[in-house]
């Protein structure tokens, strides 16, 4: 269970001064392709909380069409300067989990409150002068981290994995589709035998798929993700028990609720925990804690974050229960440059976690600038 956490009233209650919400276009060194689509840039919004003379950071990890989840970018913009912001703004809160309380009533939405959430903690953790992951309840100074990579062809696949197994990382995941599952599988696990291996299909399969779905089980998957629907957690439990391979659930667990729903019926051996997924960290902590429970284990997805959302997920990874190495590989794997002047690279599939106070990463204000496609300012 998660040791430690610093919930109490530690300091007087922090007064949110202001705060700007940028959206950001960053161009992606090799266009991603999953089932549902291939994104060739980062597009996402980013905020900045004031208080006490500090700022707090955060990304907003939903997609600018509803593809991976209902949420988009211009959405989340919305509800953020209309709703979000003005909720909170000239606000104190005791700490992270009462401004959690305060968002939490509205329906969904969880990327956005999520994006308002780790901001605040970012920036509550500096006001305490301490590492994020001591706020949490983590302590390792690096954690385990395999890749995902995009839909591509064979020989293309083989070639990344090659090059990624070389370089250290712990796990590769492959994405797959329908008429891109079986072969693809099959060619890695026999020219890589040892590696552990996943598949990943984003929601591609109906429970129709499941004898498709069973033959996955003779190439010792560690698991696969999120076969069936986005917003189907019973179909999951029905194909569990047709197959060998652990299912892991991604686009299912948005909430505290989902998991105990997908643990309680054996929908999911694994959680991928995405705290800019799952509306924050309050959110996130209680999925780590009832997967503990569960004796299910889980770890840390990405969505082709930039260095704020990156540095987030590292300071998440550092919590007991992620038991299996994260999605959070090397910047460089995605940008040419990135919007934080720290750089987060993996050694020998080990992501350090950045130092300092708060996710102990500052923005490179410059080429920020020039990434910027819009700014804007709020005062309390
Ligand atoms: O399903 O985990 C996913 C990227 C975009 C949308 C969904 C997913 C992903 C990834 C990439 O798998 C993870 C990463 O490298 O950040
Ligand atoms: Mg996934």
């Amino acid at each position: 269970m998660t040791k430690g956490v610093i919930d109490a009233q530690t300091r007087a209650p922090l007064r949110i001064d202001g705060a700007e919400l940028r959206l950001v276009r960053l161009a992606l060194l090799t266009p991603f392709t999953i089932s549902t689509g291939t994104l060739y840039e980062k597009v996402f919004p980013l905020l900045t909380l004031h208080a006490d003379g500090l700022e707090g950071y955060a990304e907003g990890v939903m997609d600018p069409l509803p593809d991976y989840l209902e949420e988009t970018v211009s959405g989340a913009m919305d509800l953020t300067r209309t709703v979000l912001l003005p909720q909170i703004l000239g606000k104190s809160f005791d700490n992270p989990q009462a401004l959690h309380g305060l968002l939490a009533p509205w329906r969904g939405n969880f990327m956005t409150k999520a994006m308002v959430e780790m901001a605040f903690w970012d920036l509550w953790a500096k006001t305490l002068s301490l590492p994020l992951k001591t706020v949490l309840g983590g302590s390792a100074d690096a954690v385990d981290v395999g890749v995902s990579l995009g839909i591509a062809s064979v020989e293309e696949t083989i070639d990344r994995v090659a090059t990624y197994v070389a370089e250290g990382y712990k796990r590769i995941k492959l994405k797959i589709k329908p008429g891109h599952d079986l072969d693809i599988v099959r060619v890695v696990r026999a020219r890589f035998p040892h590696i552990h291996l996943t598949a990943d299909a984003n929601s591609a399969y109906s429970i129709a798929d499941s004898s498709l779905l069973a033959r996955l089980d003779e190439f010792d998957l560690d698991y696969i993700e999120q076969p069936l629907a986005w917003n189907d957690i019973h179909d999951h439990a029905v194909l569990q028990k047709r197959l060998k391979t652990p299912i892991c659930l991604d686009e299912s667990i948005r909430s505290p609720e989902d998991a105990r729903k997908a643990l309680q019926s054996d929908a999911a051996r694994v959680i991928n925990i995405k705290v800019g997924r799952s509306g924050g960290y309050v959110n996130s902590l209680r999925i780590h804690d009832l997967s503990e429970v569960f004796s299910v284990p889980v770890w840390c997805g990405g969505m082709l974050e930039s260095g704020v959302g990156r540095a987030h997920n590292i300071h998440l990874s550092t919590l007991s229960n992620f038991r299996k190495p994260g999605d959070t590989s090397s910047a460089s794997r995605y940008f040419q440059r990135d919007i934080v002047e720290q750089r987060l690279e993996a050694v020998d599939g080990r992501m350090p976690v950045p130092q300092g106070s708060g996710i102990g990463v500052t923005l490179d204000e410059d080429f920020l600038a020039h990434v910027t496609i819009s700014r804007e300012s709020f005062t309390a």
